[in-house]
């Protein structure tokens, strides 16, 4: 006999995790499955930034304790370049804040109130695959296969998991950069109050943080980068260089890696009783800050839609789901793709191009409407994630 739940939910990273919180507090049952064990999940280095619809998200979800105690709130950025500093202040443009609090955090967050439920998250369990119609899930365990058959399927594997390829026959809209970032994690008191992102000519760099001890520090490299390359001392002096900030100290390192930049999305994001939600079904390059939000707004959605098909057997929004999405998700990847653009230093690039991009940076910095236009989309849209 194969078990059976009311949604099974490939991967706990934020949109898994929180799909199934959101389902809960709606009384509805889920299955998590997640191929890698408990701690690796919730030491994962990753996104820093949530919008103001996110942190309003998790709150009205009840995990807005710690995020409200430990999270630290931003009122605008800083862009650097060509020796100046220049203050984008969200909050006299467009009103809105954002909290800066680790991905880690809303995951280890989410697992502990998952579990405190006595909600169903099951470590070290990875979908071999996704059967629809159907729906359900082959996964394996304990070295054992195993099927969980579902009313409905949420694919919440990241990119690379394997929702997306069970949604074959959809279209799939990528590009590649030539960039990548190296990230680190320091214990070193941020330089900043706020994130600086950083246009040099070796390239981008970004001073963001986790908390009044620990900085998190990026540098644009090639995507394909070897670590080696990169011993301690030439860290410290390219960030100290790119970002001109002297207030910058060396500190212990506690992780460092490279991670390529890619756009994707997938349109569109259903199929019959499967659904995609966050990296699973579309990326962004981190630049725009972007990719948790996401994830986060497509469950809240999700969430939504199925609540009205369990409890009043009304489909319509199920249908609509990605067509809900999709704007969103194309409006993010334009933002990503313009930050990027702005910051990122183009291999091969000449010397007009370098003054293009100062010149942009210029007019960013200093028209109202074009800080404006930066601020409304990094704070994200008013009324962004708060559809609980
Ligand atoms: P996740 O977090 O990748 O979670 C997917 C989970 O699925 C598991 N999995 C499987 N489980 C079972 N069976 C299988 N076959 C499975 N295959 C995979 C994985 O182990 C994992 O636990 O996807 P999700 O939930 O969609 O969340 C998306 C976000 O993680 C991602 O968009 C952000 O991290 C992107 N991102 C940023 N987003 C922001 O909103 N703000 C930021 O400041 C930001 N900075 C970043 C970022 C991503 C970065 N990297 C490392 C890609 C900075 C960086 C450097
Ligand atoms: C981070 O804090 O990790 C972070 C902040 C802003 C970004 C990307 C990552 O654009």
């Amino acid at each position: 006999m194969n078990e059976r739940t009311q949604v099974a939910i490939v991967g706990a990273g934020p949109a898994g995790l929180m799909l199934s919180h959101l389902l809960h507090l709606a009384g509805i049952q889920s299955v998590v499955l997640e191929t890698r064990d408990r701690a690796y999940v919730e030491a994962r280095v990753r996104a820093g930034v949530l919008e103001h619809g996110a942190a309003e998200m998790l709150r009205a979800a009840g995990l807005g304790a710690r995020l409200d105690r430990e999270g630290l709130v931003h009122r605008g950025i800083h862009l650097n370049f060509d020796g100046g500093r220049h203050r984008i202040d969200f909050e006299e443009l467009v009103g809105r804040t954002i909290v800066v609090y680790g991905q880690q955090e809303v995951v280890r967050d989410l697992i502990q109130a998952r579990l405190q439920a006595g909600g169903d998250v099951r470590f070290e369990a990875e979908a071999v695959a996704i059967d629809t119609p159907g729906p359900a899930v082959t996964y394996r365990a304990g070295g054992e296969e195993h099927v969980l058959e579902a009313d409905f399927v949420a694919g919440c594997d990241g990119s690379h998991g394997v929702g997306r390829r069970a949604l074959n026959g959809a279209a799939v809209f990528d590009h590649e950069y030539e960039f990548g970032w190296l990230g680190v994690l320091a214990r070193t008191p941020p330089a900043s109050e706020e994130l600086i992102y950083a246009y040099h000519e070796h390239g981008f760099a970004l001073h963001s943080m986790r908390s009044p001890e620990v900085s998190r520090l990026y540098l644009q490299v090639r995507p394909d980068e070897e670590l080696g390359d990169w011993p301690e001392q030439r860290i410290w002096s390219e960030l100290r260089l790119r970002l001109g900030e002297p207030g910058l100290r060396e500190g212990e390192i506690l992780d460092v890696g490279v991670t390529p930049m890619r756009s994707l999305v997938v349109e569109p994001m259903q199929k019959g009783r499967l659904f995609l939600a966050g990296d699973a079904a579309h990326v962004v390059p981190p630049t725009g800050a972007k990719g948790m939000n996401l994830a986060l707004a497509d469950v809240a959605v999700l969430a939504a839609a199925m609540v009205r098909w369990f409890r009043d057997a009304d489909d319509a929004a199920l249908d609509a789901y990605s067509l809900t999405c999709l704007p969103r998700v194309w409006r993010a990847q334009r933002f990503s793709w313009f930050m990027t653009n702005l910051l990122h230093l183009g291999r091969g690039e000449d010397e007009f191009e370098h003054r293009l991009r100062l010149a942009n940076l210029a007019y960013t910095a200093s028209s109202r409407a074009a800080s404006a236009s930066l601020a409304e989309n990094y704070v994200g849209a008013a009324t962004d994630g708060v559809t609980l």
